[in-house]
């Protein structure tokens, strides 16, 4: 059947008023870019002329700006899970603009499948290639891709010539049945391929093809700093010792790392240490630090989602596909973050705290206890089943004015229960075997400013004699102090009563 070419404004038209659509990509990789774009125009016009135009959109993880960035500015955006970091759309879920629901990232594609999310109308993929057949290889991310491609009734395909036919094999494609009849997800090692390289969808579904040339959203770290190289270095020895002291194989264990600045300069700070032998990944997101560590012999192989690289990067990367095609496999997020996988491999997972309590409680997601920052991301679907599972986070924000660590957390992502290991540019709290005060106090002296120590130390003493040593009247006081100051700095626990 022959594929039905248009502009991305012929396509956009074909998206109606409330609509759910899924989109593939994972990070701005790999993610739809002009027919969003489109989209939003078109859901502007339908708004100046007193029409009503408001999509559902899953997405694998955050997108790029020509995604949410477009269509929250257009406000065309009903509903919106699991992840974003946008700006703009951050001011609109924050305002009430959009109804956001924050969800592990594994668990989108199952939920789509039980129904519990409603219908998929429409699945708009980037793909690299498309076949009359009705074959589709995705590009640099995968994201929900398979998912959406089986579940929606129509599907657009942006056609993206910035990757090429070549990457073809670079992924491995594959779906778990549904309870009651799911088998386990037989992946045992890293590199373990389990799936097909493409998607096979009915070419009666495929309703458009756009063609396009654009790059994926250029990503862009800071460059180190003191306090990120410290938490890095931190990291590092930590694990050394781990290993060392026979806690951890002496092969090592593959690594998940999050995204951004700190995970970057952990990673780095891995590869610079001659002490840790050459190691493997099984993450969500590829960075670059994972590409340059692998080109030096580093990380020997990289099991991801998503290639979260710069432009450089990934023109480096399809310009050598000799070299890294059998070193990178792209996977669905549902068994890239697959917590079955990640307690079977026994995966070294790190990821980033905005606070934590000093019992160990963490919080990802909401600055302050009400405004949502961008999600839980994958932290959750590697945390919870991770062999070890490590924490980091700057022990101060905004100047100092706010402690990473507080009495209790504002809002709660990752419970006591699932946190091992809290790591700041300070130093590391070992949390393990640890009894709630006992935490504190390893977190106390360990992790948060020299500013904040004695008010938490005094915290301790002011705590009613339970268990857990909380002082329910003065627990947010940090977080009321910041609201009527402007700086954490300054609490005076004589102004709370017991
Ligand atoms: O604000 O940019 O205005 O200065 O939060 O903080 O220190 O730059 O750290 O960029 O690594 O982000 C948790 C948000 C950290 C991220 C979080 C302010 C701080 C700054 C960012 P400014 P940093 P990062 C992989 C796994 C959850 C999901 C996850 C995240 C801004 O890592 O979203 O792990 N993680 N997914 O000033 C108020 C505090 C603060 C604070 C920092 N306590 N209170 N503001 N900030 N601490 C991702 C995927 O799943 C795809």
């Amino acid at each position: 059947m022959a594929l039905k070419f248009m502009t991305a404004e012929e396509a956009a038209v074909l998206v109606k008023d409330n609509d759910n659509i899924g989109f593939s990509g994972f990070t701005a990789a790999g993610c739809p870019k002009v027919v969003t774009k489109a989209i939003a125009d078109h859901a502007r016009k339908e708004h100046e002329e007193g029409r009503p135009f408001r999509i559902g959109m899953f997405t694998g993880a955050s997108s790029g700006d020509r995604m949410d960035g477009e269509l929250a500015r257009a406000n065309a955006i009903k509903f919106r899970t699991p992840y974003q970091s946008n700006k703009d759309l951050r001011n609109l879920l924050n305002s009430n603009g959009t109804s956001y629901v924050d969800m592990h990232l594994s668990m989108l594609p199952q939920y789509l499948r039980y129904g519990y999310l409603g219908k998929v109308n429409v699945a708009i993929v980037e793909a690299c290639d498309v076949t009359e057949e009705g074959e589709i290889v995705p590009t640099s991310a995968v994201g929900i891709l398979p998912t959406i491609c089986r579940l929606a009734d129509k599907i657009i395909v942006e056609l993206n010539d910035k990757h090429p036919k070549e990457i073809r094999g670079l992924h491995d494609l594959y779906e778990p049945a549904d309870p009651p009849v799911r088998k386990e997800v037989p992946i045992y090692n890293v590199r373990d391929r389990i799936g097909t390289t493409t998607i096979k969808v009915d070419p009666e579904k495929i309703v458009a093809v756009v063609k396009t040339s654009e790059p994926n959203d250029e990503g862009g770290f800071a460059p180190l700093d003191d306090v990120t190289r410290a938490i890095g270095k931190n990291v590092a020895d930590f694990l050394v010792k781990e290993m060392r002291e026979g806690r951890m194989p002496k092969s090592f264990l593959p690594l998940q790392s999050g995204v951004g600045n700190v995970a970057n300069a952990v990673l780095g700070a891995l590869g610079d240490n001659p002490d840790v032998p050459n190691f493997e990944v099984y993450t969500e997101v590829i960075q670059d630090s994972v590409i340059s560590l692998m080109k030096k012999g580093r990380v020997t192989y990289a099991s991801g989602c998503s290639l979260t690289v710069s432009r450089d990067v990934i023109q480096e990367i399809y310009a050598n596909l000799d070299f890294f095609k059998d070193k990178i496999v792209l996977r669905p997020q549902e068994i890239s973050n697959n917590p079955e996988i990640v307690r079977r491999l026994g995966l070294i997972t790190i990821n980033t705290a905005l606070e934590a309590d000093i019992f160990g409680n963490v919080n990802s997601t909401h600055v302050l206890g009400t405004k949502m920052m961008n999600g839980i991301g994958g932290s959750g679907d590697f945390t919870r089943s991770a062999y070890l599972s490590i924490f980091t986070t700057p022990s101060t924000a905004k100047d100092g004015d706010i402690s990473a660590f507080v009495p209790m957390v504002s809002h709660l992502d990752h419970s006591e229960h699932s946190v091992n290991i809290i790591i700041s540019e300070y130093g590391v709290a070992d949390l393990r075997g640890k009894a709630p005060r006992e935490r504190a106090e390893a977190i106390i002296e360990n992790c948060v400013h020299p500013d904040y120590r004695p008010v938490l130390r005094e915290y301790l003493q002011l705590g009613v004699k339970g268990h857990t040593p909380q002082c329910l009247s003065a627990a947010f006081a940090f977080h009321e102090q910041f609201a009527k100051t402007g700086s954490m700095k300054n609490v005076k626990w004589a102004d709370y009563t017991r």
